[in-house]
């Protein structure tokens, strides 16, 4: 994933936030990032899940900034290069969803 990266376009917004929004992904107040809260049975499923978004963030090479409590993770997505969100907010986004269900 080389190249300059964009933040995402009105058009793109409008079509994906409400999908996030339907996923519980809520928009950061006073900030471009999407935010969302995953529990867990206990802390061994919490981190079995932060084990397989850590290895796609480093193949990604985009990375959440997430917070872990035993059985509880906090995630907030943003793309740092563009200063806001970015279509890797999305990709990220999506297989965190689907690692949560692992
Ligand atoms: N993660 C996130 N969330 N946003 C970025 O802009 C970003 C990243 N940039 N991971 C990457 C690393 C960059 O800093 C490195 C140097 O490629």
């Amino acid at each position: 994933m080389a190249g300059k990266i964009q933040s995402l376009t009105e058009e793109e917004r409008a079509h994906l936030l409400p999908l996030l929004r339907n996923a519980q992904w809520v928009e950061v107040v006073g900030r471009d990032a999407i935010y969302k809260e995953f529990i867990f049975k206990d802390f061994n499923q919490a981190f079995g899940f932060m084990s397989r978004v850590a290895l796609q963030a480093e193949k990604m090479d985009h990375h959440p900034e997430w917070f872990n409590v035993y059985n509880k993770v906090q995630i907030t997505l943003s793309t740092h290069d563009c200063g806001g969100l970015s279509q890797r907010d999305i990709t990220l986004a999506t297989f965190i969803d689907q690692a949560s269900l692992m």
